[in-house]
C-alpha cells in the first residue's frame, strides 16, 4: 500500500557532520528518510555534499546507535531507565568527589560537540559545575596550536582568519588537504569547485605536503615538505619579505606591535637554513615570498598537518605573519575575519581591546603541562589515571570522544580506562572508549534535533545565518543531550540525579538576561518564552547579537525564528574587514611578536638540520572522504568498498624493503607495532609513508558489527602520548620515525 500522499514531505538540514556545514534536502515519507542531497539554494553551499551527508539515514537506522541508557553489571551492559542511570551516577560519583575532591572526576571532550547544538552549549555548563582541572579534549589532537597563535596575535582564540577564497588571486595551503577534509578552520563546502574557479579566473594554487593529494593535483604547484619542517619554511618565508624590502602593512601599519622583535627573531631563518631543516628548496622558498608578496590578493592557509607537530603553535603563528607581513591580512581577497551572528567572542564587548589569551593558570600534576583554554593535554590523560596523588583521575565522564582510538597510545589509556573507579560516556555507540564505562548516556539522532552551528559560523568563507529545525519526531521519552549534560551538571552541583533541569535552565536563562538587559529583562525573556533548551539560548545570542533585531530596537534583524523559515540560511554578506574592530588583545594591537612564540622560533632556531635515524620513515596522517576521524565505520554507505586504511609508501622505499602492492607491512615505533596493507604511490615524498587514523576496530567489547567486518589498523597505537607541542599541548601526530618490514603477501 502506498502511503498517503500528505505523508511525502521535504525537509532542509545543514550537515552535522563535518565543518563545511552543508545545506541539505532530505525527502521524507512520514518518519522515513528516503534520499539526502545538496540543498541548491543554500546561502553557503549552493548544492555541494560529500557521500557522508547521505550516511545521515544510516546514521539514523544503524541498529548499533544506542537508544537507551546501559548500564554495566557484572562486566556486560544492560539498558536501563534514564532515572535509574542518573541513580547510579549519582550514587558511584558523588562519595568519590566527597573523598578526593574536584579533580578525582576527569572530563574527556570528543569532536562532535561542535557540530551538536544541545552539546556545545551546555558542555560549558557541565565542565563548570564539575570544577576539575583535568579536563581533555580533541583540540590537543588537532587545532588547538591556532587558537593559541590567534589568541596570542588578535587577543581571542576563535578570531581565526580564513582565506576570502571568492577573491583571491594567490592561495597557498601547506598541511590541509581541503579537497578530502572539506576544510577545517575554514567552513568552505565544495573547495573543488571553488579552487576550479580560482583558476579558472587566473589566480594561483599552491599546495605543500609530504604528499601530493587530492587538493595538491587540483593545484598549480605542489611542493613536498619534510615532516615538522614548516615553521622552517614559513620563517624563511617572512624573513625573506623582510630581507627583500617586501614588507607591507599597508592600513594596518598603525595596529602592529612587535615588528622590530619579529625581524630580529626572524634572522637565523634563511632560506638555506629552511632548505635544510625542511626539504624545501631555498630557491623555492624566495620565489613563494616573492609571488605572495606581488599578488594583489593573496593568502597562506594552513591546518592540521601544520598544528600537530613539535613546532605545532610556532607554524600556526608564522602562518598568520606571513599574511600580515605581505598586506593581506583583513583585506579582501586576503586572510579575514568573519562576523558570526552569535556568540563570537570578536563580537562581544568592548571592540578592538580585550583580556587577550591567558595561559598557563594551572599545570597538569604528572608532567606539568600547561593549561590552555581551560584544558590540559589530551597526551597527559592515562598518566594522571595512573599515577596516584592528590587530584588523580579516578572517575571520567567522556562526551562524544574515542581517545583510545583517536590519541596516542590507545593502549595505555585503554588500561588506565579499567582502573577507573568509575566511567561514564554520552556517546550514541559502545565503541572501543566507551566498552570502558559502567554507564553510557545516548544522544538523539542528529535528525531529531534542532541545529545551529556556533563555532563554524565563526570560520565561514561568508557571513551567514543558518539554523534547522529538527527534521524527525525524536524517540518518546528520550532525553535530548542538553538535559542529559544538565542532569550531570546537577548531580554535581549536588543538586541530585532527579533535579528538575528544565527550571534550572529557566533560572540560568534569567539570571544571564539579567545581567545584559537590566529593566527590559522582562521584556526579553517574555519574547524568548514558548522555546526551551538551546533553541532559547541560541535565538538570545542571535537576536543580540551583530545582525540581531535587538528584541524590536532593530526591527527586520536576524532572529531564531526567522533563520529558521529561511531554510537556504540569510545571506549576510562577504567577509569585510573588521581591523581593528575584531582585536580583543590587552594593548589593543596585532601582537606579531608574543614573546612565547619568540621563544619557540629560537628554539626551532637551535635544531640541527633534519635527518632521519638510518632506515626509518616518517609517518605522516591522511583522510579519507568516505571516512570521519573514528565512528563512521559502522554506516555501511561509508563501509563498503575497498580497503581504506593502507600504508601509502613510494616505489623506492617499498622496493628497499621488498614490498609490493597489496603486501602487509609491519609498522614500528619502538617496541610498539601494527600491521597494514601497503599501497605504493609516488604521490608520497620518498622516505614519508601516510596511514589514516581511526581505525583498529578489533578491540574486544566494542559493538560496532560494521565496522569490525574490515577494522583496519590503528596508527595512533604507534603514536607517542609524551610528544606535543609545548605551548597549546597538542600531540605530535606526523613526523614520527618508524621501521616498516613486509610480513606477508597481499
Ligand atoms: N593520528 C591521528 N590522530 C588523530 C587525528 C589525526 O589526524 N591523526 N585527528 C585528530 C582530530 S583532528 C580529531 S578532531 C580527533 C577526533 O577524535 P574524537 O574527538 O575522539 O572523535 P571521534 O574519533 O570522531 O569520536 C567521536 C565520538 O563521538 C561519538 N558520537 C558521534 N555522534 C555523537 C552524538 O551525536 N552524540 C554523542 N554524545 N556522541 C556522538 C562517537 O560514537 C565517538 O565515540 O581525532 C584526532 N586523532
Ligand atoms: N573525510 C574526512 N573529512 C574530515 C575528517 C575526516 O576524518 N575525514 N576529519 C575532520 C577533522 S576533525 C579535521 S580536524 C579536519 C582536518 O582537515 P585537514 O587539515 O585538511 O586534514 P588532512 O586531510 O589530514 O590534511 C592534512 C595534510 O597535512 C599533511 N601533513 C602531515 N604532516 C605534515 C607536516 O608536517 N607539514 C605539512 N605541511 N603537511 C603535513 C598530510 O599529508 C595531509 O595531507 O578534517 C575534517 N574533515
Ligand atoms: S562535506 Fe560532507 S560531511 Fe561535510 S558537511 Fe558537507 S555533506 Fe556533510
Ligand atoms: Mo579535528
Amino acid at each position: 500500500m502506498s502511503p498517503p500522499p500528505d505523508a511525502r514531505r521535504t525537509a532542509y538540514r545543514i550537515c552535522p557532520l563535518c565543518e563545511a556545514c552543508c545545506g541539505l534536502e532530505l525527502r521524507l515519507d512520514g518518519e522515513r528518510v528516503v534520499s539526502i542531497r545538496g540543498h541548491d539554494g543554500d546561502v553557503l553551499s549552493a548544492g555541494y555534499v560529500c557521500p557522508k551527508a547521505v550516511a545521515l539515514r544510516d546514521l539514523h537506522d544503524d541498529p548499533d546507535r544506542l537508544r537507551q541508557p546501559l548500564l554495566k553489571r557484572g562486566g556486560s551492559f544492560e539498558p536501563v531507565s534514564w532515572d535509574a542511570a542518573f541513580d547510579e551516577i549519582e550514587r558511584r560519583l558523588m562519595p568519590l568527589l566527597q573523598t578526593h575532591g574536584r579533580d578525582a572526576v576527569g572530563l574527556v571532550l570528543g569532536n562532535p560537540i561542535v557540530h551538536k547544538l544541545g552539546l556545545s552549549l551546555y558542555v560549558p555548563r557541565l565542565v563548570k559545575a564539575l570544577g576539575t582541572r583535568n579536563v581533555f579534549s580533541a583540540s590537543t589532537l588537532d587545532q588547538m596550536p591556532k587558537h593559541v597563535s590567534c589568541g596570542l596575535m588578535f587577543g581571542h582564540p576563535l578570531s581565526v582568519p580564513v582565506p576570502d577564497i571568492g577573491r583571491c588571486d594567490w592561495l597557498l595551503v601547506i598541511g590541509a588537504n581541503p579537497i578530502v577534509s572539506n576544510g577545517s578552520m575554514w567552513t568552505v563546502p565544495g573547495f573543488r569547485d571553488r579552487a576550479r574557479a580560482l583558476r579558472a579566473r587566473g589566480a594561483r594554487l599552491t599546495v605543500i605536503d609530504p604528499r601530493r593529494t587530492e587538493t595538491a593535483r587540483v593545484a598549480d604547484a605542489h611542493h613536498f615538505i619534510r615532516p615538522g619542517g614548516d615553521v622552517y619554511l614559513l620563517a624563511a618565508m617572512a624573513r625573506t619579505l623582510f630581507d627583500e624590502g617586501l614588507v607591507r602593512l599597508g592600513r594596518l601599519q598603525p595596529h602592529v606591535a612587535g615588528l622590530d622583535a619579529l625581524r630580529d627573531a626572524l634572522s637565523p631563518f634563511t632560506p638555506e637554513f629552511a632548505q635544510a631543516r625542511s626539504g624545501v628548496g631555498a630557491d623555492t622558498v624566495r620565489r613563494l615570498t616573492r609571488e605572495l608578496a606581488a599578488a594583489e590578493r593573496g593568502c597562506v592557509y594552513g591546518r592540521i598537518g601544520t598544528c600537530t607537530q613539535p613546532f605545532g603553535s610556532a607554524a600556526s603563528w608564522l602562518v598568520d605573519v606571513l599574511n600580515l607581513l605581505s598586506g593581506h591580512l583583513d583585506e579582501n581577497g586576503g586572510a579575514m575575519f568573519p562576523k558570526a551572528p552569535a556568540l563570537a567572542g570578536n563580537t562581544q564587548g568592548k571592540p578592538g581591546v580585550g583580556r587577550g589569551l591567558v595561559t598557563g593558570r594551572h599545570r597538569s600534576r604528572v608532567s606539568g603541562a600547561p593549561e590552555v583554554l581551560g584544558e590540559l593535554p589530551m597526551g597527559c590523560l592515562a598518566e594522571e589515571i595512573e599515577t596516584p596523588g592528590d587530584g588523580q583521575v579516578r572517575a571520567l565522564i567522556t562526551v562524544a570522544g574515542n581517545p583510545v582510538l583517536s590519541a596516542p597510545n590507545g593502549e595505555r589509556l585503554s588500561r588506565a580506562l579499567d582502573s577507573l573507579a568509575f566511567m561514564v560516556s554520552v556517546d550514541i555507540y559502545v565503541n572501543e572508549t566507551t566498552r570502558h564505562a559502567d554507564v553510557i548516556l545516548p544522544g538523539l539522532s542528529p535528525l531529531e534535533e534542532m541545529h545551529y552551528d556556533v563555532a563554524f559560523a565563526q570560520l565561514a568563507h561568508r557571513n551567514v545565518a543558518r539554523a534547522s529545525a529538527a527534521v524527525l519526531e525524536p524517540a518518546p521519552a528520550h532525553l535530548p543531550e542538553w538535559q542529559t549534560l544538565l542532569r550531570l551538571a546537577a548531580i554535581a552541583q549536588g543538586r541530585g540525579p532527579r533535579a528538575d533541569v528544565c527550571a534550572w535552565d529557566d533560572e540560568l536563562l534569567a539570571a544571564e538576561v539579567a545581567k545584559h538587559a537590566g529593566a527590559h529583562a522582562g521584556a526579553v525573556l517574555a519574547a524568548l518564552g514558548g522555546q526551551a533548551g538551546p533553541a532559547r539560548w541560541i535565538d538570545l545570542a542571535l537576536r543580540s547579537g551583530p545582525y540581531g533585531d535587538g528584541f524590536g530596537l532593530r526591527p527586520g534583524g536576524v532572529t531564531l525564528a526567522r533563520t529558521l523559515a529561511a531554510p537556504a540560511g540569510i545571506d549576510l554578506g562577504p567577509l569585510e574587514p573588521r581591523l581593528p574592530e575584531a582585536l580583543r588583545t590587552p594593548s589593543g594591537k596585532i601582537e606579531a611578536a608574543p614573546a612565547v612564540l619568540l621563544g619557540e622560533l629560537a628554539r626551532a632556531a637551535a635544531q640541527p638540520p633534519a635527518s632521519t635515524p638510518a632506515a626509518a620513515l616518517l609517518l605522516v596522517g591522511r583522510r579519507d572522504v568516505r571516512s570521519n576521524n573514528s565512528w563512521m565505520h559502522n554506516l555501511p554507505v561509508l563501509a563498503k568498498g575497498p580497503q581504506r586504511c593502507t600504508l601509502l609508501m613510494h616505489p623506492a622505499d617499498a622496493a628497499t624493503r621488498g614490498l609490493a602492492d597489496g603486501d602487509v607491512a609491519r609498522v614500528r615505533a619502538g617496541a610498539r607495532t601494527i600491521d597494514a596493507p601497503v599501497a605504493i604511490s609516488d604521490d608520497l615524498m620518498p622516505g614519508v609513508v601516510s596511514l589514516p587514523h581511526g581505525w583498529g576496530h578489533d578491540l574486544p567489547g566494542a559493538q560496532l558489527r560494521v565496522a569490525r567486518e574490515q577494522p583496519g589498523a590503528n596508527l595512533n597505537a604507534l603514536l607517542d602520548e609524551s610528544l606535543r607541542d609545548p605551548l597549546s599541548g597538542t600531540a605530535v601526530l606526523g613526523g614520527v620515525a618508524v621501521r616498516v618490514e613486509r610480513v606477508g603477501a597481499a
